[in-house]
């Protein structure tokens, strides 16, 4: 059998196993012709179609050309199986990688021109890469664990892993290095991402247990003065004339405020503060939350302890989705191995699945008078969820009652069925709704009893809705920045911040989106952006760029009067969205393309430059 028999060989089987829409906008894609595929339900003939068209492309005798837009759209349509708008094809061409994408032009700066890369999670990462890539290469980036990755370094809790496609949940760039699973744990993704700083050439300008404890801005010389404190117990000064901080979002640990809470003897550890060398194995567990990390943590330990008791201040919506904690079988690996253009086009049909597919979900209509949910789309999906939820515990009507939300679907983050229901329909597995009100040395005291416990887990959140602290930024008059963004979070498009000149915050206030897209997107359209205004300052001749207070105030208006008619905006309900405040502040408003959108240009209206150029 020639080599060119042997690669095609298993084709059949292996377009049996392919998802029928993406083949369909493959096999458009590599057929140059917009009408290929007539009829998406026709599954035989799309098959038909591409055993025709592949075996060159497989066989490395043809390459993918870049479609044109009439080509693109057919695809875009057939991957998503509905009519896509017109405006998503240059958002498809970057973010499939499909292209062609008009490379960025380069920044050119002075030799002694230095930036100050504060972390070195996804957004500090692809910051780092963006401005390498651009040109701009005098940097340090200064990461305050003992590795790159961020939220995939410290949290390493028993189930920890992504709830957004992989193929999705990774950079344009980078789409797939070999993700085990569809949604793949938390070891796949630090590995991904200590890649990607090595693939860049990024570790030799990353400074590990580093953490910037202090930025003060001094007028006279035009640059930030930092402190840095190491793993080490010594500590650092430096300079540089920019600093773009990439903290994290969720990367301070919120622990509840119970009263005892220091009083429990046994271990007591936050989710993202894992304590492995305690072994589980029998032990009485408490769990506080509900939230995304304990609904992981839950069904993981729940198989070796002896007892879990979960306390749950509210129930959250869960969505089930059949590939979540499954492995990729051979075929599907091969499917993205071995035919070209499948995973970008997968990757396009999830982007909308997980992206702006869900606006009609999450859009407040004002018509709508049902308190259950907002619209006649998001009703449907909470009767979809509520038989799904009766399927997995009606046979349990006291946890039915207690796990079934009463706001709408979305209000709080949508999160993914991980095996949560059926682990608390265990023997060993408690779901405790009264309020917890005291830690004692032995165990936790709700309204209606006491348990003893051998260890707590806090899975209780982040403080999202505080951006830099415990950072001290001091900007330009000695303004406590910190403070100021504590005291009111806002920010001109989520990542300028005033009296901060050459300071940018990734993300900042109102820098997410809360249903749709995900942190590797959002870091890479807030490195084009702050890279972009860097090239644009320093083309000027200006050594100074700092947004105008006007600017950050009518951002932070719009922003808000958009967000007021959302669906997260509900004040009976809480949520990491607003933090503990009474507004929303850490998501932003709109679409992912609306949010793609807003980082592709400067305006440069918005911002000051000195000396003017
Ligand atoms: P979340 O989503 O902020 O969840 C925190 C959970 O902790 C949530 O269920 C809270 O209940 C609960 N909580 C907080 N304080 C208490 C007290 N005092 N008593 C009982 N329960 C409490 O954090 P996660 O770490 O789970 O997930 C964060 C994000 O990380 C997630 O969305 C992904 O994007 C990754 P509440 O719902 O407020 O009533």
């Amino acid at each position: 059998m020639t080599q060119a028999q042997l690669m095609v060989e298993g084709l059949a089987e292996l377009l049996k196993a392919a998802d029928r829409r993406t083949l369909a906008a493959v096999v458009t894609h590599l057929s140059g012709d917009p009408e290929a595929i007539r009829d998406l339900r026709d599954r035989p003939a799309i098959e038909a179609t591409a055993a025709q068209v592949l075996p060159p492309f497989m066989l490395g005798m043809a390459s993918p050309a870049a479609p044109d837009d009439e080509l693109l759209q057919a695809a875009m349509d057939l991957a998503v199986g509905a009519p896509i708008p017109p405006e998503y094809r240059d958002y498809a061409r970057e973010q499939t990688g499909i292209g062609p994408v008009p490379p960025l032009a380069p920044i050119r700066a002075p030799e002694d021109f230095r930036v100050l890369v504060i972390g070195a999670g996804a957004s500090g990462i692809m910051v780092a890469r963006t401005l390498d890539n651009r040109g701009l290469t005098n940097f340090r980036i200064a990461e305050a664990n003992a590795s790159p990755g961020g939220a995939w370094w410290k949290n390493t809790y028993p189930g920890c892993r992504v709830d957004t496609p992989s193929l999705l949940y990774s950079y344009s760039f980078d789409q797939d290095p070999g993700w085990p699973e569809h949604f793949s744990p938390q070891p796949a993704l630090l590995q991904y991402l200590r890649g990607v700083v090595d693939d860049s050439g990024l570790t030799d300008r990353l400074d590990v247990d580093t953490r910037v404890t202090s930025l003060r801005w001094n007028e006279t010389e035009a640059v930030w003065h930092v402190e840095a404190a190491h793993g080490d117990g010594s500590t650092s000064s430096s300079t540089a004339n920019v600093v773009i901080a990439a903290p994290g979002l969720l990367s301070v640990p919120k622990l509840p405020d119970i009263p005892g809470r220091a009083s429990f003897a046994g271990p007591a550890f936050h989710s993202a503060e894992w304590d492995h060398s305690v072994d589980l194995t029998g032990k009485r567990v408490a769990v506080i939350g509900t939230g995304a990390s304990a609904q992981q943590i839950v069904p993981a330990i729940a198989p070796i302890a002896g007892e879990v008791v979960v306390h749950q201040r509210s129930p959250q919506w869960l969505m089930p989705h059949e590939k979540y904690g499954r492995k990729l079988t051979g075929l599907e690996r091969d499917l993205y191995d071995r035919i070209p253009m499948y995973r970008e086009w997968n990757r396009f049909a999830e982007s909308w699945r997980f992206g702006d597919g869900t606006t009609p979900l999450v859009t407040v209509d004002p018509e709508w008078d049902d308190p259950r949910s907002i619209s006649a789309a998001n009703d449907r999906l909470r009767d979809e969820l509520e038989k799904y939820i009766r399927r997995e515990v009606g046979t349990r009507p006291d946890l039915l009652e207690k796990v079934m939300p009463s706001y709408p679907p979305f209000t709080k983050r949508m999160l993914i069925d991980n095996g949560w229901y059926q682990a608390l329909l265990r023997d060993n597995v408690r779901l405790n709704t009264a309020a917890v009100i005291e830690m004692t040395p032995d165990g936790v005291r709700t309204t209606d009893g006491f348990d003893e416990v051998d260890v707590i887990v806090f899975a209780t959140g982040f403080h999202a809705d505080r951006f830099l602290s415990p950072m001290q930024v001091t900007g330009v008059g000695g303004v406590d920045v910190t403070a100021e963004l504590d005291r009111d979070p806002q920010a001109y498009l989520g990542l300028a911040l005033p009296d901060c000149p050459n300071f940018f915050l990734t993300p900042g206030p109102n820098a997410y989106l809360g249903h749709a897209g995900n942190g590797m997107f959002f870091a890479e359209c807030h490195a084009r952006y702050i890279s972009e205004c860097l090239r644009l300052m320093l083309e000027s001749g200006s050594r100074e760029i700092v947004v105008r207070p006007e600017a950050v105030r009518r951002y932070a208006l719009e922003t808000r009067s958009r967000l007021d008619s959302s669906v997260w905006n509900n004040p009976e309900v809480d949520s990491w969205f607003k933090g503990e405040r009474k507004h929303i502040v850490t998501v932003a408003a709109g679409s992912v393309l609306d949010f793609w959108n807003s980082y592709r240009r400067v305006d440069v209206s918005a911002y000051d430059f000195a000396p003017r150029g």
